[in-house]
């Protein structure tokens, strides 16, 4: 999937949380220069803000109806989908206990009021360049450069992922992985910049296909990319493997000479199966492979699972 994904790198988002209206209005005046302001009345609908908006930080009181700031941050922070917002407690409690137990329940900063507007604008605004180089870094060790599709690092520690949960539901997954035929003929005959952007345009073209929700597909290596499909098997795997080497079939490159469009296939190999403990996720790739392999000597153009 190409990513553009949840995590913010245009403009921030600071989502404020704080029972009291005259507080959100004094800490929106603070920090609007710097990023789009959103607001909770409570606990609750915070965490259902943070789950959904995921925003670049969070700005919480500690005394509210409901639970108490420190409930909301171990909340927020005990969650793979908002563990990584920073949290920085803005609150009248002035306390050394107070701060340790903040920090201890994972803030990054802790703002005692009353509040000195200059200071809550630094502070706020050296923790949103902190999370923003984070987000841009995580993005760069995630994506590929060439193709802006996920990379191999990424497919591995996500393959795990669904393999574990896959196991836990006895629910089946399948791996496929695509390899361009002869691409070093496409190369030696036009060139490798032609040949990275023939790249480019089959990622696009496999990427548009693989768009249900939590399918991924990512650059492997070279020319050869891999999907994981949740929860597919049998005739939806087939009908994947077909859709891919179709789109790629349908495909022109080369010079806009009609007579001399150039077109490129791709080899499949997939497997599928309810994951098991003694079988690993590598297992499945490896599996896929052996696939792909029959494919390119039974003749290329053609999956095989
Ligand atoms: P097969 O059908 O057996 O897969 O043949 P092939 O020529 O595609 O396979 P081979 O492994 O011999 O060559 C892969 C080619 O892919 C060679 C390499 O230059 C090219 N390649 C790998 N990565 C890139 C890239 O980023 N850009 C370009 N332009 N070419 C690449
Ligand atoms: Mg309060
Ligand atoms: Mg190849
Ligand atoms: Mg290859």
């Amino acid at each position: 999937m190409k990513i553009n994904g949840n995590t913010r790198t245009s403009r921030p988002l600071i989502l404020i949380v704080d029972d009291s209206p005259e507080v959100i209005k004094m800490l929106s005046q603070i920090v609007l220069g710097m990023a789009d302001v959103v607001f909770a009345l409570d606990g609750k609908s915070g965490i259902e803000f943070a789950n959904k908006q995921q925003p670049t930080l969070v700005l919480l009181d500690v005394n509210m109806p409901g639970q108490n700031g420190y409930e909301v941050c171990k909340n927020l922070k005990s969650n793979v989908i908002t563990k990584d917002i920073p949290i920085i407690f803005v609150t009248g409690e002035t306390s050394m206990d107070a701060e340790v137990r903040a920090l201890e329940a994972g803030a990054v900063d802790f703002i005692s009021k009353p509040l000195n507007p200059p200071v809550v604008a630094a502070r706020v605004g050296t923790h949103l360049t902190l999370r923003q180089n984070a987000i841009s870094l995580e993005l760069l060790v995630n994506q590929d450069p060439l193709t802006c599709v996920y990379n191999r690092r990424y497919f591995d520690h996500q393959l795990e992922k669904e393999y574990g949960r896959h196991l836990r539901q006895k629910l089946p997954l399948s791996v496929v992985i695509m390899d361009i035929d002869h691409f070093k003929d496409y190369n030696d005959k036009y060139g490798h910049l032609e040949g990275d952007k023939c790249l480019i345009n089959v990622v696009s073209a496999i990427d548009a296909v693989t768009r249900r929700p939590g399918e991924i597909f990512a650059r492997y290596g070279g020319e050869e990319f891999i999907a994981i499909l949740p929860y597919v098997a049998d005739t939806d795997l087939k009908k994947y493997c077909q859709q891919v080497c179709s789109v790629v079939r349908g495909l022109e490159f080369g010079s806009d000479n009609l007579i001399n469009r150039e077109r490129v296939t791709i080899s499949v190999g997939a497997c599928s199966g309810i994951p098991t403990k003694d079988v690993g996720a590598i297992e499945f790739t490896r599996q896929a492979d052996r696939a792909l392999y029959e494919a390119k000597t039974e003749g290329r153009d053609r999956f095989k699972m």
